[in-house]
């Protein structure tokens, strides 16, 4: 049944051993254990960052960083959604098979190396925003349990001869992005969907690549970040309705 093929899809408890054999598993370690920690700490203590979207109990913070002359900015997100678990979260943002379902920000989308259960490669096209170039992205992505309750994925740029950046019409994007979930419950209760909370935390930076405008750079991800946390949480809850609480 359906359920039975997305619980043994489920992000896996432990790293899989495929992927700590892998040429790329000391960057992926590194690079998602930082991500992680990142995404947990507050947007309280450290200066420069600014609120610019706030619905429900999302919040969003940008820092303004230009370098030469090129949009950078750190974005940070904060959400809770109720009635999903972080390992469900991260299950549906992981998996390439419900991508087109949440994301609106694709042409085309290419598994270029399954590694393991817990880790992929992508090459990824965008849609074109006037008057700029088109973008395309090449990623690995890694999904995995961190804590009690707590999972995350994290999609850093790598790159590979098979695909090389700037030759056709694209301009090639580097993303660092990390969605980092963790579940809570009342002590002394079992988890269901009703009792249980899951608090979000998004960190995305993007270095477009290439000259690309400022002002409509900002005026694009103030609108899509805001749509694509929205959308991909109630996508989850929609998902997730009538099935078992993984957790
Ligand atoms: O994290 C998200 N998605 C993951 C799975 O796809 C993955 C993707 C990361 C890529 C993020 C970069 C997206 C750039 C998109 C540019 C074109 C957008 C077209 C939209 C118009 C309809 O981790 C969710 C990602 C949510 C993306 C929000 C948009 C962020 C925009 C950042 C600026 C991009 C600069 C380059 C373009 C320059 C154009 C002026």
């Amino acid at each position: 049944s359906v359920h039975t093929r997305d619980q043994v899809e489920l992000p896996p408890p432990a790293i899989d051993n495929r992927l700590t054999v892998h040429p790329l598993w000391s960057e992926i370690d590194r690079i998602s254990t930082e991500q992680i920690q990142a995404a947990f700490e507050g947007v309280g203590g450290e200066i420069g960052w600014q609120l610019f979207a706030e619905e429900g109990d999302m919040r969003m913070y940008r820092r303004e960083m230009e370098v030469d002359g090129m949009v950078m900015d750190p974005l940070k997100a904060m959400h809770k959604v109720r009635g999903v678990s972080a390992r469900e979260m991260c299950h549906y943002f992981f998996n390439p098979r419900y991508r087109f379902e949440w994301e609106t920000t694709l042409e085309t989308m290419n598994i270029v190396e399954e590694i393991s259960s817990d880790a992929m490669v992508f090459h990824q096209t965008f849609k074109r925003i006037w008057p700029a170039s088109q973008r395309d992205a090449l990623f690995w992505s890694h999904v995995r349990a961190s804590d009690d309750h707590t999972y995350a994925v994290t999609n850093h740029s790598t790159t590979n001869p098979e695909y090389p950046s700037n030759t056709g019409a694209c301009i090639r994007l580097f993303v660092t992005v990390c969605l980092a979930c963790r579940s809570s419950y009342p002590a002394g209760e079992q988890p269901t969907r009703d009792n249980i909370t899951t608090s979000i935390a998004y960190c995305s930076t993007v270095n477009p690549g290439g000259w690309a405008p400022a002002g409509v750079l900002r005026a694009v991800y103030k609108r899509e970040y805001p749509k694509f946390l929205k959308r991909f949480t109630s996508y989850v809850v929609e998902q997730c309705r009538g099935k078992p609480l993984a957790i």
